[in-house]
């Protein structure tokens, strides 16, 4: 079944549920019912409507990020888009403007190729002092496999001019209230040479309303806001865009700023690479964790548009050092999953961070830089978990041997295999006949005798 005939029955059946008399459902109205009626899944719920969703980090386990686990941050409304009403206009700075159909550019040779995507915003919660916007921790990232038509070839086919400047990205979305409208702007070196790619399908399947449907904008290492999902209009020009998305948000201080103040906007600089950064995603931040076993830290680092050269580990808040192994899997535009193997031999809490270095010598800093934005948040990422008193086994064998073994056999003992509750009816049922244990030693056999 097409996208549009599942959702038109979706939109319907909410409206009716709703109570809305078809006759004043607009198209507004419906997408925003759409929005109630997509389920957001496991996601973190920054904003239902419109739809900021973040990946919880600790589900992000994997090279590839399943579609149903992918961040979603859209500005506006989902547009109830349908495809055979929808085309691509490209105009402007080119000798032949073109209308392209879906089916026009699924004829046309298609590229796959995985992508990590990031929003700007993502980490914004960690900087301090705090920046108004999506309060997005870690989980505002995800790689997936894109497949679509290279911007470039649709750019040659309208006869791209050499007067063209800035590629403009409009997309079906409309601004809320009075907010405008999103669009974007991309210099023509990055649309020509930097792999951008037109994008249907996201890991194999038709991209998803949330994700853009039914054409985006990829434009892999850069950050996530340039690109555009539910693409409908590409305008060449020799002039970057004068929108608020383009002259006034997505970008940063030219030079570093003292946290808190303010900049004017004629001291800023588009983002465009995304900055050399590493989560770690297991284990999990308070977890309890096993004294003298070993525990597997896991993660992601990426770079934009540079390879990562290594990820380092500490496990003792920054003091020593130790290079993390790095995942087979890899793409140019793509994150390294990296492991280290951990075996924490001092109980208590302890706390792991992880700093990603890049082939071009950039190193994930301490903190991330201040700007009023809150963007490309990158400061290392630490992880803090709680590490399990270690047995006193000399303690426990004492016991066994003083109190157990008095009356039968060790062997006796190690033949029930039990677990932890096990043990403690086997204890009670010992000390219900005599056996003289105190509450802690008690304790202490359990632990011991269950390993
Ligand atoms: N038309 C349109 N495109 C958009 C946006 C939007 O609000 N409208 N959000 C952008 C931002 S800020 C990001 S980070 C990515 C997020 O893509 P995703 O929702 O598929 O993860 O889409 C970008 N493309
Ligand atoms: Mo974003």
């Amino acid at each position: 079944m097409t996208f549009s005939a599942v959702s038109r029955r979706r939109f319907l059946g909410a409206a009716l549920r709703a109570g809305a008399g078809s006759a004043l459902v607009g198209v507004d109205a419906l997408a925003a019912l759409a929005q109630q009626v997509v389920s957001q899944g496991p996601l973190i719920v920054h904003s239902a409507r419109p739809q900021d969703l973040e990946t919880p980090s600790h589900l992000l386990t994997s090279w590839i990020t399943p579609n149903e686990l992918f961040y979603v941050r859209s500005h506006f409304f989902t547009p109830a888009v349908r495809e055979e009403m929808w085309t691509l206009q490209v105009d402007g700075e080119v000798d032949a403007p073109l209308t392209l159909t879906i089916d026009g550019l699924t004829r046309m040779p298609s590229t796959t190729t995985p992508v990590t995507l990031e929003c700007a915003g993502n980490g914004r919660g960690y900087h301090n002092p705090p920046v108004a916007g999506v309060q997005w921790r870690k989980g505002a990232v995800g790689t997936a496999r894109w497949t679509g038509v290279p911007l470039v070839e649709v750019l040659k086919k309208a006869g791209i001019k050499s007067t063209a400047q800035f590629v403009w990205m409009d997309g079906a979305d409309t601004g809320l209230g009075r907010a405008p409208d999103f669009v974007r702007s991309l210099p023509i070196d990055k649309a020509i040479n930097g792999d951008a790619l037109l994008a249907y399908a996201m890991n194999g399947v038709r991209l998803a309303p949330e994700h853009g449907f039914p054409l985006r904008v990829i434009v892999p290492g850069w950050e996530g806001a340039y690109s555009v999902k539910w693409l409908t209009r590409l305008t060449a020009s020799d002039r970057d865009h004068p929108g608020p998305f383009v002259a006034t948000s997505y970008r940063i201080p030219r030079y570093p700023v003292q946290p808190g103040s303010i900049v004017r906007t004629a001291d800023t600089v588009p983002i465009r690479s995304l900055a050399v950064k590493s989560i770690i995603t297991s284990p999990r931040d308070g977890t309890i964790v096993a004294h003298a076993r070993e525990v597997t830290i896991s993660g992601f680092a990426w770079s934009g548009e540079n390879e990562i050269e290594r990820v380092d580990v500490s496990t003792d808040r920054g003091r020593t050092w130790f290079p993390a192994q790095l995942g087979a899997d890899r793409a140019r535009y793509a994150w390294r999953q990296f492991t280290f193997s951990w075996i924490p031999m001092d109980a208590g809490p302890q706390h792991l961070l992880s700093r990603a270095i890049d082939a071009s010598g950039r190193t994930q800093p301490l903190t991330g830089e201040w700007n009023p934005g809150g963007y490309l948040w990158n400061g290392l990422d630490q992880v803090s978990v709680m590490v399990d008193s270690p047995l006193d086994t000399t303690r426990a064998g004492e016991v066994l041997k003083t109190r157990c073994t008095v009356c039968h056999s060790r062997d006796l003992i190690e033949a029930q295999r039990l677990d932890a509750e096990g043990w403690r009816g086997e204890l009670a049922k010992m000390t219900g006949w005599g056996a003289q244990l105190t509450p802690d030693e008690i304790e202490l056999l359990i632990a011991h005798l269950a390993r």
